[in-house]
């Protein structure tokens, strides 16, 4: 049930945006958090500050033409939602995936807002992307692909405005191509445009490994709150992308062990230990599938097509590849097989019925916005290197990044405690993130 304030609230977001079934999803989340702190402090429900927190400050949707290797014309659609710019300029990824929609756009925008905030770093929230397909695409439609969508995005970015990185199917080659448009464009080497950068040309240590590797920090820290570690554990990744792999990574190294990962076509189940170099040489240079990682594995590994990894029996569970993959009916398996720790690389990879089951099961459940906020604070450090025409080496990065991650931990839990909820690091998550946003709002006045 929402509280009563905030009832006219969601019905308005409803009618506003019709049809963007994943935006009401993540606003009916925060919004399901926010009625303890209107009660405690009902100055936040002031001057349509919520109503205000909903609604980006600007969206953008454009046409993306470009020209296929057989010579024909493609038409996508592009899209970038600059959210909400509080706290600072407009940042967050773009996503290369056919599903996306306004609707995709919104949500993540919104999540990302307050995963932002979380950070503690000076960066507000947006989120773009378009419905183009890179799958089965040659490197050559690729580059055109993002030449253009550029060409039109380029006037809505800068240092100071609104900084992109990499989501779904958008990774370095990707942000390669639009760094190299923007530039011969602006005619401005600004490094800081865009993130997630090559090291030889303004990017920084640890962006690429930085979310699944705070994801796997986050959740370490959950489960030492119950006196349990990564060491010996089994562990289950859904996904094999930038966060699928970096989470694996860092899981082996505090001494887990990764039986199962996925992509879209089917799960592979590997009780050795999924084979990191192997899975990387596959993802990562040859931009195959898993099914290809379970043929080449010598020592043994089932391919399951169609199948659902979420009926894999595993300690922890990390759902790394895309929003509502994991449904009630998972959560309820996981909990049948003693799950201890959920922790959401992926941005709303859970269903609201799947969290609700985890947290009423006692499962220490890390929400993506807090989990996988990794990825944009090391953002956030890139764009610091850049302002200062610095560079850092991998360690004192990935110290930065550790010590982020159990800031955000630390905060959401003691939000959590101090609005009678302990360990629900959701409510914990929503109200520390919005507070910071809602702070800075009441002081511009009406904006
Ligand atoms: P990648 O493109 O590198 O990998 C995505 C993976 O998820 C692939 O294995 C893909 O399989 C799978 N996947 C994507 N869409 C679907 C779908 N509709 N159904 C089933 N599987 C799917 O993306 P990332 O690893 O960067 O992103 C994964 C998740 O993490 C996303 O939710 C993203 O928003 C989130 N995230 C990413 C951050 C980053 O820094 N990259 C930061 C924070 C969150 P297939 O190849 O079959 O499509
Ligand atoms: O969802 C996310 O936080 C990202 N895709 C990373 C955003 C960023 O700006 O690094």
């Amino acid at each position: 049930m929402l509280d009563e304030k905030l009832e006219p609230i969601f019905a308005d977001v409803l009618r506003r945006n019709p049809g963007e079934e994943e935006f009401h999803q993540a606003v009916r989340e925060v919004l399901d958090s926010l009625g303890a702190v209107i009660a405690k402090h009902p100055h936040y429900a002031e001057d349509a500050l919520i109503e205000r927190i909903c609604e980006p400050e600007r969206q953008i949707i454009f046409r993306v033409p470009w020209v296929d290797d057989r010579g024909h014309v493609q038409i996508n659609r592009g899209f970038r939602v600059q959210f909400n710019s509080a706290l600072g300029p407009f940042k967050g990824g773009l996503r290369f995936h056919p599903t996306v929609y306004l609707g995709t756009v919104k949500f993540l925008g919104f999540e990302q807002v307050f995963k932002n905030a979380l950070t503690g770093m000076p960066i507000g929230g947006g989120k773009g992307g378009s419905d183009f397909d890179p799958k089965g695409r040659s490197t050559g439609e690729v580059m055109r692909f993002c030449q253009s969508f550029m060409t039109e995005l380029s006037r809505h970015l800068g240092e100071y405005t609104d900084v992109p990185a990499g989501d779904i199917g958008v990774g370095q080659r990707e942000i390669g191509y639009m760094f190299g448009q923007y530039k011969r464009m602006s005619n401005r080497y600004e490094s800081g445009v865009l993130t997630g950068k090559g090291l030889a040309w303004g990017g920084s240590r640890v962006r690429t490994e930085a979310t699944g590797y705070g994801a796997v920090y986050f959740v370490e820290r959950m489960l030492g709150t119950r006196g349990q570690s990564f060491d010996g554990k089994k562990v289950i990744v859904s996904g094999a992308g930038n966060v699928a792999i970096y989470t694996i990574e860092k899981v082996a190294e505090l001494g887990g062990k990764v039986v199962a990962c996925s992509d879209s076509n089917g799960y592979v189940l590997d009780e050795a230990g999924i084979d990191l170099d192997l899975l990387k040489e596959i993802k990562e240079k040859r931009r195959g599938r898993v099914e290809d990682y379970a043929k080449q594995r010598r020592a043994g590994a089932t391919y399951v097509p169609g199948g659902c990894i979420w009926d894999v029996p595993a300690d922890i569970a990390m759902p790394s590849a895309t929003q509502n993959e994991l449904t009630g009916r998972d959560a309820r398996t996981l909990v049948k097989n003693k799950v201890l720790a959920v922790g959401e690389g992926a941005n709303m990879p859970c269903t609201p019925e799947a969290v609700r089951l985890f947290l009423e099961a006692g499962v220490l459940f890390g929400p993506g916005k807090a989990t996988n906020a990794g990825g944009v604070a090391t953002s956030a450090l890139e764009m610091q290197q850049n302002a200062s025409r610095d560079s850092w080496t991998f360690e004192a990065t990935e110290e930065r990044l550790a010590g982020i991650m159990n800031g955000i931990h630390d905060r959401c839990a003691e939000v959590a405690d101090e609005y009678g909820s302990p360990g629900n690091y959701v409510l914990g998550a929503n109200i520390a993130g919005f507070i910071r946003v809602a702070e800075a709002m009441r002081a511009f006045g009406v904006v």
